[in-house]
């Protein structure tokens, strides 16, 4: 995408700062974040930078006022938070994106919105394809498969274009903080040569996608033709947590020792995405294996 002028919600965070930098070289980017957790560090000075909350009308239609595309990043992402108090979590995750999705259809902008592999719930096939049931565990779930449900019905009804990305295990530089994610935890454990945390037998596996592709898969969002659509952003290949938290030890060189804590309640035991409706009609297929994919954030981060 060229010469358009975007709106990217959570521009400062850790997927959309990446997708930021992606686009800015050749668009008008601007940049709707409250900085909670995102940083002004990530940003290219050549964006805009809109300081606000997306659960703000005013900010929300300064922001998008004259885009060509949002991409929806903005998210308490949390799901933890979200089960100790689902009215927060929905007022960010659900009830903004509406409003992003309104304030797409008065500037008739093309969408992306985060969805998340969190709409399967406990998987009943796997690779689990986009048509499989949606039964959330977790009230970021049910707020993630709203959003990616209205996508679809702004398309139906409206015809805004939209697309709905749902994200597997997204891992890569700059996500840290307490609701990282398991790569960034267990990178940080083996640097310090510190025990390497497994939460139960290790054997729950996931699909964890390098944030460069996740950057590709918007790009290709941002100009298909198949629009109204949900597809899975995953590479199609899983891998154990025990697995995981041998690759770190290997390619960190680290003495730390593998203990096991306990399994989290109510976890997921596999997660993986089929991908061939995103090879299909997305034309997009995830290229950063995980060893590949550790390896690049080594000494990066
Ligand atoms: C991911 C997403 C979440 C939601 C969910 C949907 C991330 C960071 N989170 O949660 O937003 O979309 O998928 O299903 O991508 N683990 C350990 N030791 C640790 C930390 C984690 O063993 O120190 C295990 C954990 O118990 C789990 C696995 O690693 O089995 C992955 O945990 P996670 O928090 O990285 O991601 P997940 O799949 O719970």
């Amino acid at each position: 995408i060229r010469d358009s002028t975007i709106l990217v919600t959570g521009g400062a965070g850790f997927i959309g700062s990446h997708l930021v930098e992606a686009l800015s070289p050749h668009n008008e980017v601007r940049v709707l974040d409250d900085f909670t957790t995102g940083d002004r560090a990530y940003l290219p000075d050549d964006v805009t930078v809109i300081k606000g909350d997306v659960r703000d009308p005013i900010a929300l239609q300064e922001a998008a006022r004259g885009v060509d595309v949002i991409f929806h990043h903005a998210a308490l992402v949390s799901v933890t938070q979200s089960v100790d108090d689902p009215r927060r979590s929905n007022r960010t995750n659900l009830e903004a994106s509406l409003l992003v999705l309104e304030q797409a259809r008065q500037e008739d902008a093309r969408v992306v919105v985060a969805s998340s592999a969190a709409v399967y719930g406990h998987p009943e096939t796997l690779p689990v394809p986009e048509t499989a049931p949606t039964t959330p565990t977790s009230p970021y779930g049910v707020q993630k498969l709203a959003v990616d449900q209205y996508a679809r019905l702004y398309e139906d009804l409206y015809g805004l274009e939209t697309v709905a990305l749902r994200y597997f295990n997204v891992y890569g530089p700059r996500q840290r903080g307490p609701y990282s994610g398991v790569i960034s935890t267990f990178l940080e454990q083996a640097r310090a040569n510190e025990p390497i945390t497994v939460e139960g037998d290790g054997r729950q596996s996931r699909d964890f996608v390098h944030v460069s592709d996740v950057v590709r898969a918007n790009l290709r969002a941002a100009t298909t033709d198949a629009v109204g659509e949900a597809y899975n952003i995953g590479t199609g290949q899983r891998t154990t947590i025990l697995d995981l938290a041998e690759t770190i030890r290997t390619i960190t060189g680290s003495d730390s020792t593998i203990v096991h804590r306990e399994p989290r309640t109510s976890d997921i035991r596999h997660s993986g995405a089929d991908t061939s409706k995103t090879t299909r009609q997305l034309g997009f297929d995830a290229t950063v294996g995980i060893e590949s994919g550790i390896r690049s954030l080594v000494g990066h981060d």
